[in-house]
């Protein structure tokens, strides 16, 4: 094992802070892998269209053996194990799983780009990032904290998972 793995969790859809709790006994699940934390979830407006509900989203950190495609490999098979349906652009879904960083690794091949695109300007990415790791830096030197978002649109939805072993 030891490749640290931040994955981005979203839904907007079918009861979100469910598909996002499924999803972490699915992580927690997967081969040569371990769920060692995830940030507390948090409720925010959507991004893109507006006539879609609110999003919950959190952060999960895993440490894993599985290489980067295969990882985005198991995050979309558990996506669609949870009924994700590809709508439009932005649009809302029961379960979005983003690969957000991987190691130190900076990858950019047509199916994957690690760090994630959207890292640094998304609170709903950022804020549950720094409650797990605030001292994290990314692959290009810029420290989270650098990035912290100044809006406070985010609204706490479900206390952290101190204790993940629950979820092993
Ligand atoms: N994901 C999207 C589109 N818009 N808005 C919020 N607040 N949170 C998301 O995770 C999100 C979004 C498509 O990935
Ligand atoms: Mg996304
Ligand atoms: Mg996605």
């Amino acid at each position: 094992m030891s490749n640290k793995a931040y994955i981005g969790l979203g839904a907007n859809l079918t009861s979100p802070a469910r598909q996002l709790w499924q999803a972490l006994h699915h992580l927690a699940a997967l081969p040569e892998t371990r769920l060692l934390a995830s940030s507390s979830f948090y409720r925010s407006a959507p991004m893109g269209p507006q006539d879609q509900p609110d999003y919950v989203n959190a952060v999960a950190l895993i440490d894993t053996a599985l290489a980067p495609l295969a990882l985005l490999d198991a995050l979309q098979a558990i996506e669609n194990q949870q009924g994700r349906i590809r709508t439009r652009h932005w649009g809302e879904r029961t379960l979005d799983l983003d690969l957000l960083l991987y190691g130190q690794i900076t990858l950019d091949l047509p199916r994957l780009k690690v760090p994630h695109y959207g890292l640094k300007d998304r609170n709903f990415v950022i804020q549950p990032l720094f409650e797990l790791s605030p001292e994290l830096v990314l692959p290009d030197g810029k420290a989270l904290v650098d990035l912290a978002c100044t809006t406070n649109d985010l609204v706490k939805v479900a206390p952290p998972l101190c204790d993940c072993r629950t979820l092993r």
